[in-house]
């Protein structure tokens, strides 16, 4: 039975990879950083099924890399998938230096590990679409597009990416990047766009709260389904040499056509008044506003467009997305909405 090691196994993606490994008849281990508050609650359900013996957790941190020769020498794993980071792009130009510790030293302390152990394992690195400039006339951009990242998240991100290579050309180590774009689901952490405005419309349209406030809504990401693309880091991982590849749909929407595709599924009709600062989303049945803009949310820099080619994955992975944007929309608002219910039903 072949075993896989997953870093951040309690984030969104690290779920949805622990469920696709379980399902292909993997032995699954998982790789959680101690927290004073229970941070399982994407995994808890894999502990009660039957097979549960094949998921374990240990404790461990990429800034320890300690931690990681103990975890790696104990579980002596086929596949590792480096998940963890410290992932909110905003959130990096406020600690900058964690940032740099868990996102670009961490997967050196991994690949060390890895080398010093001679274990042999292949190593999948979660790199990221932040690499680029995000310049619209680089896009769509691809493996070939330069980087040219523009937070303490990207830079952090493209040393991973860089010291990937290295180790993979230095020491012949089965090392792949995937440049994965923006990849959304009802698990994904209520700090990030696409969550914060499907939990945020919820409450309002429950009474809970009158309105939420974002940052820049001209903002454009190609947004794909999370569980699609871990099937993608899995398949990089099967391939006989190790490369590189870009994963995304191809294509691109503004946060405030994401705002409006939620809107129409909870049968709120959005209209936009007033620019800049100033704009703000109003309910046109209640004339209420709902949506204003605070410039907190605005980052000192931004990637403004985000539109990836992934022919190469389509090609030699045979890969492709699956959900549309107007389907991931609803699967998200859909799932808050009974969340929603659920918690007014309790509480
Ligand atoms: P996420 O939900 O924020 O999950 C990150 C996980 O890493 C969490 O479980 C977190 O643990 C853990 N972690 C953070 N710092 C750690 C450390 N120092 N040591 C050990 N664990 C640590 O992120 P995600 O969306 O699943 O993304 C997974 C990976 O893909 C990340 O590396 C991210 O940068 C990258 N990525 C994501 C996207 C995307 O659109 N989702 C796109 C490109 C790349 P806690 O729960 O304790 O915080
Ligand atoms: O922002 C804009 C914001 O924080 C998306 C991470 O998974 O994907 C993610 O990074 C856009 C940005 O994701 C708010 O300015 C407007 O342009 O959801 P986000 P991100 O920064 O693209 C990449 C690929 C990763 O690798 C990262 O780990 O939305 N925006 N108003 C806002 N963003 C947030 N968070 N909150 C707002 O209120």
């Amino acid at each position: 039975m072949k075993k896989a090691l997953i870093t951040g196994i309690g984030g969104q993606d690290g779920s949805y990879l622990a469920e696709f490994l379980f399902k292909k008849g993997y032995q699954v281990y998982g790789m959680l950083r101690r927290s004073s508050t229970f941070n399982c609650q994407n995994i808890e359900h894999l502990f009660n099924i039957k097979e549960s013996n094949r998921v374990h957790l240990l404790y461990g941190d990429m800034t320890d890399v300690d931690s990681l020769l103990r975890i790696i020498k104990e579980v002596k794993p086929d596949e590792i998938y480096n998940l963890a980071a410290q992932s909110d792009v905003r959130v990096s130009f406020d600690i900058p230096f964690y940032t740099a510790q868990s996102d670009a030293i961490g997967v050196l302390n991994l690949l060390e590990a890895v080398k010093n152990l001679n274990i042999g394992c292949k190593i999948y690195q979660a790199s990221t679409s932040e690499l680029f400039s995000g310049d619209k006339r680089e896009a769509p951009q691809n493996e070939k597009t330069s980087f040219n990242p523009k937070s303490p998240y990207g830079v952090a991100k493209l040393y991973g990416f860089e010291i990937a290579k290295v180790y993979r050309e230095s020491y012949k180590m089965f090392v792949v990047n995937g440049i994965f774009f923006n990849h959304e689901s009802p698990r994904r952490g209520e700090n990030f766009v696409t969550r914060k405005i499907s939990v945020g419309l919820n409450e309002i349209k429950s009474g809970k709260k009158e309105k939420m406030f974002l940052g820049n809504l001209d903002s454009k990401r190609d947004w794909g389904y999370a569980p699609e693309y871990m099937e993608a880091a899995w398949k990089m991982l099967q391939q006989k040499t190790p490369q590189d590849f870009v994963i995304a749909t191809g294509e691109t929407h503004s946060v405030r056509e994401f705002i409006e595709e939620a809107c129409k599924v909870l049968d709120i009709d959005i209209t936009w008044k007033g620019k800049g600062l100033n704009e703000k989303g109003i309910d046109k049945k209640t004339g209420k506003t709902i949506v204003e803009i605070d410039p907190q949310y605005f980052r000192p820099n931004e990637v403004s467009y985000l539109c990836g080619d992934s022919r190469k994955a389509r090609k030699i992975l045979n890969w492709k997305p699956k959900t549309s944007f107007k389907d991931l929309v609803k699967i998200m608002v859909e799932a808050d909405l009974r969340r929603e219910k659920r918690h007014n039903i309790c509480c």
